[in-house]
Formats: structure tokens, C-alpha cells, sequence
């Protein structure tokens, strides 16, 4: 049986955390799928294909990965694709909370797919699309947070 992850998020945008979570993922699931919602509490800087395509393009070289753009219910998506694990990470212990609810929430939904948590890697404790986004708005460098790609797109974004 084809072990499947989905890994859900806001990516808004995508960082070296989220990245650092998926590459680990992929290590441990036969098939990654990263799904950009958009979380209503949140009003985006980048629209859902933007993310999509950002995702798509810092994770080319990882084989077992595919990238998708979703609305709706989480776990309906994940019961659509036969998925059997929700992948998220977590930074610190104000994420817990909020990881805790939301998941007793899925279980609610779909007690057959479990989520399963990974801590952050020590690097990116600190780190979250906000942080860059406030930084990246008054034209700092954001090199060691984002990859390439991202950085020139959120310079994009800024520009004028
Ligand atoms: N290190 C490790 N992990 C990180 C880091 C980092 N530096 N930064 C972020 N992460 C993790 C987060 O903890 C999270 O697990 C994941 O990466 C994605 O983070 P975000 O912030 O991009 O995504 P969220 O938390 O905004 O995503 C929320 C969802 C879109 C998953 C949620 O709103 C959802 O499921 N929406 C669909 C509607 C639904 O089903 N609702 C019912 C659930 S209550």
C-alpha cells in the first residue's frame, strides 16, 4: 500500500521551515502531496496559484512530491485522494495549541486519517511566512529564510 502525506498549509509564502517539513516528509511517506488552502483568517500576499507555483518550483528535485491547490474541507480532501496521514510541523509551543484544536477538529471529520507532527528543525524555530513578509516589505534580505525563487518573487510583490 502507497503510503500518502498530505501536507497542508497557507504558504503564503512557502519558506525554508515549510520546506525543511516536506523534505523530511518525503523521507518517511511514499508520496507527499503539499495543499495550499487559504485559510479564511488570513488575507493572503500571494493568491493560491502563485503559491501553488512557488511550491511547485522549490520542490522540483523532490521525486515523491506533487504540489495542489485545494478549497473546502481538509480532511475531504484527504479522504478524495486516500490519503492516510496529515503532515504539519511545529515550532513552538504557542503552535500547539491552535495544532490541537484544529486537528481534534479533523478527527471529528475523519477519525480513520492521522495527523502526525514534526518539530521544527532548530534553525527555523523563529520562522514563519509573517516574519518574512515583514521583513521582505521593508527591503531587508530574506536569503536565509526563503529560497531563491521566493525571495525574488516577494521583491516582486514589493517593488513600488
Ligand atoms: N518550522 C516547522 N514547521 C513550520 C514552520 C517552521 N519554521 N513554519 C510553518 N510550519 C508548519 C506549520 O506549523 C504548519 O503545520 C505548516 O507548516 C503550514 O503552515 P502555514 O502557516 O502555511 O499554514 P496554516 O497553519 O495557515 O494552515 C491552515 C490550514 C490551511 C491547514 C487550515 O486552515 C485548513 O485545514 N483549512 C482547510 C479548511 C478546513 O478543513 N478547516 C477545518 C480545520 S479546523
Amino acid at each position: 500500500m502507497t503510503r500518502l502525506a498530505i501536507c497542508p498549509g497557507s504558504f503564503d509564502p512557502i519558506t525554508y521551515g515549510h520546506l525543511d517539513i516536506i523534505q523530511r516528509g518525503a523521507k518517511v511517506f511514499d508520496h507527499v502531496i503539499v495543499a495550499v488552502f487559504n485559510n479564511q483568517s488570513k488575507a493572503p500576499l500571494f493568491d493560491v496559484e502563485e503559491r501553488k507555483a512557488l511550491i511547485e518550483e522549490v520542490t522540483k528535485d523532490i521525486e515523491n512530491v506533487s504540489v495542489d491547490s485545494c478549497g473546502g474541507l481538509l480532511m475531504e480532501y484527504a479522504q478524495n485522494k486516500n490519503a492516510q496521514a496529515i503532515l504539519r510541523g511545529l515550532r513552538a509551543v504557542s503552535d500547539f495549541e491552535y495544532e490541537m484544536q484544529i486537528t481534534s477538529m479533523n478527527r471529528k471529520l475523519n477519525e480513520e486519517i492521522e495527523t502526525f507532527f514534526m518539530m521544527t528543525n532548530n534553525q527555523y524555530s523563529f520562522l514563519s511566512s509573517s516574519i518574512v513578509k515583514e521583513v521582505a516589505k521593508y527591503q531587508a534580505s530574506v536569503s536565509d529564510l526563503v529560497p531563491p525563487p521566493v525571495e525574488a518573487a516577494l521583491k516582486n510583490k514589493y517593488s513600488g
